[in-house]
């Protein structure tokens, strides 16, 4: 997130983009609707469904699942061509902006029409309402991401945006709401394949700052891995780890995987479930962490399973990093009941038995403020260097002490401060920066200007135009000492930059300088490494459009993405639509989260929502013969067949079911809810969602694709 979700309160308008907030964030509602009464600021949802949000929005927009870009490259077609662009941020803020609208001049309001079936006037009517009530808040959730394309679907949000000129203010910026509470925290962590803390990458020089941090011998942990080359190659990822197991498809390692733990994972996440079920029954090992014990404890045929059941969050304190990149202290409420220990006992534990604490514990005395206090030292990248232990719990002691509209302190002990030091803050005076490329406050009160990153200059390849990648003349923020661009910074501490010099002196030095340690540059339009250097629509893998594979293709297939060969071009088979004519897409309800293993396990949840069902429009149920509330079959191209209880509902269009993902317990028909150990069974159980879903997934991240597949259904 650009800004914040109290800096919504802001907006002169806002745009939901797969993104249903009164289900996934209520809570983020106080602040959207705050806006709405306040500012009068229309709130425009984009979305297949007719969601919850969009019965509290002005402006509704059914679009075809998966067809985003073509919709956001319609708006800002429409934008250029009627001069509403913001002119001198362009002039002066962004990159490759020619080479983009060269690329959105294709995507008139009509073809937007052919390809997402929003009417042409209604692309030019939103155009016109962003224009005119700016800044917009905009935001996208999972229904920009999950498709082979997400990547660049997400960047197009980003465009619009500098378009706009909505970046960098108050009530502008792209607000993604995060997932989980802690997601953007465990992001930020690196838990990802292809990743080290503070999004450092895998090169050797990212694993050499990170020793130093841990204070460990960087030749001991490269021997741990089989070859240094093994040692900076993306890992398998959470969308496709079974694909080690199972061996079925390509995979880019000498073995295959035989164990696995899955730590807080509920386990029918995972997309083509019958084909992760085979891998689970594969394994020689599985040890499952969590609080409750998930379908992949019960679905798995292998005996080698281990339960650790670990403490709730209630139950243990640390650090937590919000949406809006706010750092909170989660105090213990109780101690851990059921003789339960809490993740970081069980990781202490199983690092001391594989014979490792010795070197990784030994700075650690405090738990977990020591932890904290070694990732703020290491993560300089993303400024979590400021954010001590005890500036945290301050906040959280003094949070009456903030103010609700600009996250501020008015007076008393973090006076002037922003609530939970939101990142970058670079150092232990800094207040956090409550909005990302901020240039009208100065760095050291929290402001930002874009970040300086792949060199000064930059060639494009279609038009062999050269353009400075640093800011205008004239724009940076109060108090730099060069006022406009500038490069990164390094060499302050000989044979280091402000990324990697651990002393900080070469952030304190930018600071003191007025200026940004990562510099003062452009956002680009164009991404030079990445397939599509300016994102483009590519139809869905499975589409109900074959006639526009020929004009927007998907990619060609990619080998060994995150150790898998993963297909694209192989995969897009225009004649499947005859046998499977309807779009699959899935997601969330209020009651029940992710999995569903906790709220299953409740029994207030477990009785508002208790039971699996399929959205499906009364026209088309009525058509096949489909009951409100009778049962129907739902069936993917991969063969995977689920029954479950029709809901007739307008909120899905005549050609797309949609699917909660929450249920589990129950896979093709075979129930193993006599499988969970006694007394932990879950008060509802049901079909899995993901049983169902297709193949597919992003050319960079590898997210599943689990919001625009087919699907084939029945009456049961
Ligand atoms: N109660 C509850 N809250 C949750 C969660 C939960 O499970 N339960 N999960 C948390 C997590 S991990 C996350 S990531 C967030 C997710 O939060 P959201 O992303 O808001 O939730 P979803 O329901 O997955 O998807 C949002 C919307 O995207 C729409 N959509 C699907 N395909 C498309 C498309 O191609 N284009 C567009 N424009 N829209 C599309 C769907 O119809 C849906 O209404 O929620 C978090 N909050
Ligand atoms: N079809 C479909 N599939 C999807 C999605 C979708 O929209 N559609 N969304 C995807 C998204 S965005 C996400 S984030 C994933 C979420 O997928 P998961 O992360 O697998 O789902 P959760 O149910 O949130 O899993 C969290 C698990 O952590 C456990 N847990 C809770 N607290 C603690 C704790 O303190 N310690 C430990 N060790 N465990 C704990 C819970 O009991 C639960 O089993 O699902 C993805 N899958
Ligand atoms: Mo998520």
């Amino acid at each position: 997130m650009t800004n914040s979700l109290n800096d919504i309160r802001h907006a002169k308008s806002m745009i939901f983009i797969g993104s249903n907030a009164p289900e996934a964030h209520p809570i983020s509602m106080q602040h959207i609707l705050y806006a709405k009464e306040k500012n009068n600021a229309p709130i425009i949802v984009v979305d297949p469904r007719r969601t919850k949000l969009a019965a509290k929005g002005t402006d509704y927009v059914r679009i075809r699942p998966g067809t985003d870009a073509a919709f956001m490259l319609g708006l800002i077609n429409a934008i250029v061509t009627n001069g509403w662009e913001d002119k001198e941020f362009i002039r002066t803020r962004v990159s490759g902006y020619e080479e983009m609208v060269a690329v959105a001049k294709d995507y008139t309001p009509e073809e937007v029409e052919n390809i997402t079936g929003i009417p042409a006037s209604e692309t030019l009517r939103i155009a016109e309402l962003l224009a005119n009530n700016r800044p917009t808040s905009l935001t996208w959730c999972m229904g920009g991401t999950q498709h082979h394309i997400g990547s660049s679907i997400t960047r197009t949000f980003c465009i619009l945006q500098l378009v706009l000129g909505n970046m960098g203010k108050s009530g502008g910026g792209t607000n993604i709401f995060r997932g989980h509470d802690n997601v953007q925290g465990a992001t930020d962590m690196g838990i990802l394949a292809d990743t080290l803390p503070a999004y450092y990458g895998l090169a050797e020089g990212s694993w050499k700052h990170w020793c130093k941090v841990w204070d460990v011998d960087y030749e001991w942990i490269a021997g741990r891995f089989k070859s240094k080359e093994d040692m900076s190659k993306p890992g398998f990822t959470l969308a496709r780890w079974y694909e080690g197991v199972l061996g079925e498809e390509k995979i880019y390692q000498d073995t295959p995987i035989k164990a696995l733990v899955q730590w807080g994972c509920g386990s029918n996440s995972n997309s083509q479930y019958t084909r992760v079920k085979r891998a689970y029954d594969k394994l020689d090992l599985l040890v499952i962490v969590d609080p409750f014990p998930t379908m992949a404890a019960v679905a798995c045929e292998t005996d080698n399973v281990y339960l650790l059941p670990s403490a709730s969050q209630y139950e243990t304190s640390g650090s937590v990093s919000s949406t809006s990149r706010q750092i909170q202290w989660r105090n213990k409420v109780v101690d851990p009941v059921h003789n339960c220990k809490d993740d970081y006992q069980i990781m202490e534990l199983l690092v001391k038995k594989l014979g490792f604490a010795e070197p990784f514990y030994k700075n650690i005395k405090q738990l977990p403020e020591d932890i904290t206090r070694e990732l703020g030292k290491g993560s300089l990248t993303i400024g979590y260097n400021g954010q001590t232990p005890e500036r945290i719990k301050l906040h959280m002691e003094n949070w009456h002490t903030f103010d609700v509209d600009t996250l501020q302190a008015i007076g008393g002990p973090c006076d002037g401060e922003y609530y939970g030091l939101p990142w970058p803050c670079w150092t232990e005076e800094h207040p956090g920066t409550p909005i990302l490329y901020d240039v009208s406050k100065s760095v050291a009160k929290g402001g930002l200007p874009f970040r300086n990153r792949f060199g000064d200059e930059m060639k494009y390849e279609a038009s062999g135009r050269v353009e400075n990648q640093l800011a205008a003349k004239g724009v940076c923020n109060p108090g730099s000492e060069v006022e406009g661009g500038y490069s990164e910074f390094k060499d302050v501490v000989p044979g280091t930059n402000w990324k990697t010099d651990l002393s900080q002196k070469t952030i304190k030095d930018a600071i003191a300088r007025g200026m940004a340690p990562f510099g003062n540059a452009r956002a680009r339009c164009v991404v030079w490494n990445f397939p599509d250097q300016v994102p483009i629509h590519r139809e869905p893998l499975h589409t109900p459009r074959p006639d526009l594979i020929a004009k927007y293709p998907t990619f060609k297939d990619k080998p060994d993405h995150f150790r898998v060969d993963t297909r694209f071009e192989s995969e897009q088979k225009p004649d499947l639509v005859k046998e499977f004519p309807y779009v699959i897409t899935t997601g969330r309800m209020v009651e029940h989260m992710g999995a569903g293993a906790e709220t299953r396990s409740n029994q207030y949840l477990a009785e508002l929502q208790p039971e699996m069902y399929a959205e499906i429009n009364p026209r088309l149920a009525n058509d096949l013969g489909i009951r409100d509330g009778s049962m129907m079959t739902v069936e993917s191209p991969e063969g995977a067949k689920i029954t479950v209880k029709a809901f007739h509902t307008e909120r899905v269009d005549e050609k797309t079911i949609f699917l909660p993902y929450h249920f589990a317990g129950i896979l093709q028909g075979k129930s193993y809810a006599d499988k969970y150990p006694e007394g932990t069974a879950p008060y509802v159980v049901g079909e899995v969602g993901n049983a169902v879903t297709n193949y597919g997934y992003d050319i960079i991240t590898q997210i599943q694709a689990t919001k625009d597949g087919l699907c084939k259904i029945a009456k049961a």
